[in-house]
């Protein structure tokens, strides 16, 4: 670790343009599990298969189960930004980073501050009425029983990216004009397996690739830099 931590600081020391692309495991060191971990979501046993509830099928076929599970397991309203979330947004403030590019529907990165955040799969904070298009927190959600209905009659969905469900196109083009044009590419605490989101990292055109990750991912021999650490370990760096 102490090589490549040496390399990873100098690269972000001199440089104005770092942009990070991450998943599931920021959040992690904030108290909310992944999907792939050993503790992950995917680890642990449902009715059905926890892509399957996530799916845009299932959410139609069987949308109690669906929120009965979203409200279990989704929504971790009372969860803190952690190290990596506000090392991020410091480097924003400090004008080093351009971008967050996340997979992360959890918010944590704007709770900690960063302002410039691309949300592939969307945001648990956001939620509209499917009927008339009526914005609700997410406490309503949280409070709600059942299915949750708007004062119109119509479900309350939230904004977040299911399976089977296309990416909003300018959060895309804006992930990718940002991966394309970054000096220094972090990728961290994500499988690199969700399709189409981990592939944006191919748009990186640079030589400063450095994956984060305590697994080993797909996208490893294609790094310039890969340390199999916790992300809280290396950003506990520049605390
Ligand atoms: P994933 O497939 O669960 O992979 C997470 C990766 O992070 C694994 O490879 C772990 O080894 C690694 N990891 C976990 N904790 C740490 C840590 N502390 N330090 C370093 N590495 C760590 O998750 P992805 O994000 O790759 O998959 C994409 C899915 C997960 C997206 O659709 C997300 O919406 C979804 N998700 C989001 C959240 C959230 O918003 N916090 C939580 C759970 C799942």
């Amino acid at each position: 670790m102490e090589n490549a931590l040496k390399t990873l600081k100098t690269w972000i020391d001199d440089s104005t343009n770092v942009v990070f692309f991450g998943g599931a495991g920021v959040s992690t060191e904030s108290g909310i599990p992944d999907f792939r971990s050993v503790d992950g979501l995917y680890h642990q046993k449902f009715n059905y298969p926890p892509e399957e509830i996530l799916s845009h099928s299932f959410f139609e076929r069987n949308p109690d189960y669906f929120y009965r599970f979203y409200r279990e397991k989704m929504l971790p309203l009372e969860a803190q930004p952690n190290i990596v979330h506000r090392v991020l947004a410091k480097w924003e403030k400090d004008g080093k980073l351009r971008a967050v590019v996340t997979q992360n529907i959890d918010g944590l990165h704007q709770k900690a501050g960063s302002q410039t955040v691309f949300e592939l799969h969307g945001s648990v904070l956001r939620n509209y009425c499917m009927r008339c298009g009526k914005f609700h927190d997410a406490a309503f959600i949280r409070d709600s029983r059942g299915v949750p209905k708007c004062a119109c009659g119509g479900t309350v969905k939230p904004d977040v990216v299911l399976y089977e469900e296309g990416l909003d196109d300018a959060t895309v083009s804006g992930a990718i004009s940002a991966i394309s044009n970054a000096d220094v590419l972090i990728v961290g605490g994500t499988s690199l397996t969700v399709y189409p989101a981990a592939g944006l990292i191919r748009y990186y055109r640079g030589s400063k690739l450095a994956l984060i990750n305590r697994d080993e991912t797909p996208y490893d021999a294609a790094a310039d830099l890969v340390l199999h650490e916790t992300l809280g370990d290396v950003f506990g760096e520049w605390k």
